[in-house]
């Protein structure tokens, strides 16, 4: 059972990073893929700040968990739930996101960004990288997990579902997927291109042990990072997070049209309150 002050200070870790990322949206000339990014911000938080082994001040320390962002359109959102857990500095993301030769690219680096462990942005490929990562330390007999974040849209990619199998075969105990089911890809719902559902149903029939949870509940995601199995198990784990695109900007929420893009002053102030209001705080 999740502890209730730990509970707490994730969710209010989860409105700054999100008030971070309206901001951040406010100040780009581009378009942020804030919808994604405001459905897995419980997750990010519940992974950066609770569930892995990781340490801003040591980042190859090779006990450390490994975090692969399959989702890598996502990127500012794993660089801010980072920055609030001292990786990196949230000012200098704002000032250098997405312009030539900065760290902090629209997609993550690992030769470009330390704290990084993988390069992503082609959908579909980011299992397959963390399935590798886990062979690798299963042979090598070392302690740590691989945890990698997938879009529910992005398992439209058969290459997903080779990973997963390949990851029942070698029993990769130490795998765990975590799919942000919000239903929505980029133009459309998910059911509308491709028949997903039972979703979990195939995760289990490719020999995962599969959790469901609300992922914007963050008990549940507490619980369901304190209760992995051992490492040395033999099924990867998948929580398949059940989420709203958009969630907590009430015009943003399940709308098609913000999987993303930029606010003007109006639709910032009003992401601001719609923040406030949604989290009973002062906007
Ligand atoms: C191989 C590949 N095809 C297309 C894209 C363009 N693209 C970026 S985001 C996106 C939608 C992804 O949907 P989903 O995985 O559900 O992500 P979310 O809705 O959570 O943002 C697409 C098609 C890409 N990045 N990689």
């Amino acid at each position: 059972m999740a502890d209730k002050q730990e509970v707490k200070r994730l969710n209010d870790l989860a409105y700054e990073m999100r008030t971070k990322l309206i901001n951040l949206c406010g100040v780009y000339e581009g378009a942020v893929h804030i919808g994604g990014d405001l459905s897995m911000t419980d997750l990010l938080i519940g992974l950066f700040h609770h569930g892995l082994n990781v340490d801003p001040t040591d980042i190859k320390n090779p006990r450390r968990d490994r975090f692969v962002l399959s989702k890598g359109h996502g990127a500012v959102c794993m660089y801010i739930a980072m920055a609030l857990r001292g990786f990196f500095d949230y000012d200098e993301i704002v000032r250098t996101y997405g312009q030539m030769d900065s760290a902090y690219g629209m997609h993550p680096c690992k030769v470009h960004l330390p704290g990084v462990e993988c390069s992503s942005g082609s959908l579909g490929q980011g299992l397959s990288m963390a399935v590798g990562m886990a062979i690798s330390a299963k042979v090598k007999k070392e302690s740590h997990r691989v945890v990698c974040m997938l879009g529910d849209g992005e398992s439209c990619e058969g290459s997903v579902w080779e990973a997963a199998m390949s990851a029942r075969s070698y029993e990769l105990g130490n795998l765990v997927a975590v799919i942000d089911r919000n239903k929505q890809m980029m133009c459309s719902y998910t059911e509308e291109i491709t028949c997903m559902e039972p979703y979990a149903d195939k995760w289990k029939a490719f020999g995962w042990n599969v959790i469901e949870i609300d992922g914007h509940d963050m008990n549940a995601i507490v619980d369901a990072l304190d209760s992995l199995p051992p490492v040395t198990s033999l099924r990867p784990t998948a929580i398949v997070a059940h989420t709203t695109k958009g969630k907590g900007v009430d015009f943003m929420e399940k709308v098609i049209g913000w999987h993303a893009g930029s606010l003007n002053k109006e639709d910032w102030d009003q992401a601001l309150k719609d923040l406030a209001k949604n989290y009973g705080k002062e906007a």
